[in-house]
């Protein structure tokens, strides 16, 4: 780890910690006369905020909501609670009633140290969840590392197949999609975690996450995904520990620079317990971190993701719009200061 960033801040540089870059230029901390004038942040802000959009899927002018049901027995945050198809189907329909714009269904648990469900186990846990919510018009995604599951529940209306291997468990995989014409998330992913966080060792989380999506995407291509079709993802707390993530956190703009729009995913994560935590009580569980969720939530869609994904979507929900609509009022805030010195120069 050469890159010590504090939570959510770029790294300190030079005396008294350093110039600030990026969305934190305009902290009340900076001389003013270093400031970028405010058409030139508006422009780079809607640059930023040019977070694309997904051939294939609705386009949404903000950060979309992407709520989760994890049909399973054994997900870390909400394992147990939605394990039948009924009481799955109705949590997916809630979370859409709260605000989410599509919703991600996976019936395998990916936290550290879970055994892998079966291939049967996981379509019959999924597949049924699949169509009960694209039969009620939601825009479903489907969450499996397997080729099988996302192709059947593709033909049982998911639009969208996110697979937190990026297409390295299942060779199948990448030929099924793109023999599908579906969008694909390609997150980042060191393999299956057994016996501890070994794959976590870097030297710079970011340069390292960056460039290994890369080759991700230069696969998922090569295999016949459209570009407009691939989406990317830091993939947070998966042979990352606290400070890997809140790095790459506080990097989103080198993720972006893959040209690809941009999903996070800090849901409830690990990571949170620490920050919630201080330095010497022991974390929340998970399901008491929703609020620092959506803090994570706004600061991601501010920076330009193109969807964050979360257990909780009331409070995300409300979270990018305060962000899309401070986007918003920066571009109003810079039409009229250069319109002001415009005039002033008449
Ligand atoms: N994390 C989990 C599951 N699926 N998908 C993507 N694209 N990115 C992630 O970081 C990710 C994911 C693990 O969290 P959960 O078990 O609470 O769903």
């Amino acid at each position: 780890m050469t890159d010590r960033a504090g939570p959510g801040e770029p790294p300190a540089s030079g005396r008294g910690g350093g110039a600030r870059t990026g969305p934190f230029a305009f902290s009340p901390f900076r001389p003013r006369d270093r400031r970028p004038s405010p058409k030139a942040y508006a422009e780079r802000m809607s640059k930023q905020s040019g977070r694309g959009r997904v051939a294939g899927l609705p386009e949404w002018d903000r950060c979309a909501v992407m709520g989760v049901v994890n049909v399973t027995p054994d997900s870390f945050s909400d394992g147990g609670r939605f394990f039948d198809t009924t009481a799955a189907v109705k949590r997916g329909l809630g979370l859409v009633t709260e605000g989410a714009d599509l919703v991600d269904v996976g019936g395998e648990s990916t936290r550290p140290g879970a055994t892998r469900v079966d291939e049967a186990e996981e379509l019959k846990r999924v597949v049924p969840v699949v169509r009960g919510l694209a039969s009620e018009g939601v825009t479903v995604s489907v969450d499996t590392m397997r080729a099988s599951v996302a192709e059947q529940a593709l033909t049982a209306g998911a639009v969208l197949v996110n697979d937190v291997s990026g297409g390295l468990a299942d060779p199948a995989m990448i030929p099924v999609v793109a023999a599908s014409g579906a969008p694909f998330v390609v997150m980042h992913w060191r393999g299956f975690l057994e016996g501890g966080n070994v794959r976590g060792v870097y030297d710079d989380v970011v340069t390292e996450v960056v460039d290994e999506l890369h080759a991700r995407v230069e696969a998922v291509l090569a295999g016949g995904v459209a570009p407009d079709r691939v989406v990317v993802d830091p993939g947070l707390g998966f042979s990352k520990d606290a400070e890997h993530d809140l790095v790459l956190l506080a990097h989103l703009d080198r993720l972006l620079g893959l040209g690809h729009p941009l999903l996070v995913a800090a849901s409830r994560k690990r990571f949170l317990g620490h920050v919630l935590a201080g330095p010497e009580g022991p974390p929340p569980p998970a399901r008491e971190r929703d609020a620092a969720t959506a803090a994570v939530s706004a600061l991601a869609a501010h920076a330009g993701a193109w969807a964050v994904r979360v257990h909780e979507v009331h409070a995300t929900a409300d979270a990018v719009r305060v962000a899309r609509a401070v986007e918003g009022a920066r571009a109003t805030g810079a039409r009229t200061a250069s319109h002001t010195s415009s005039e002033g120069a008449r």
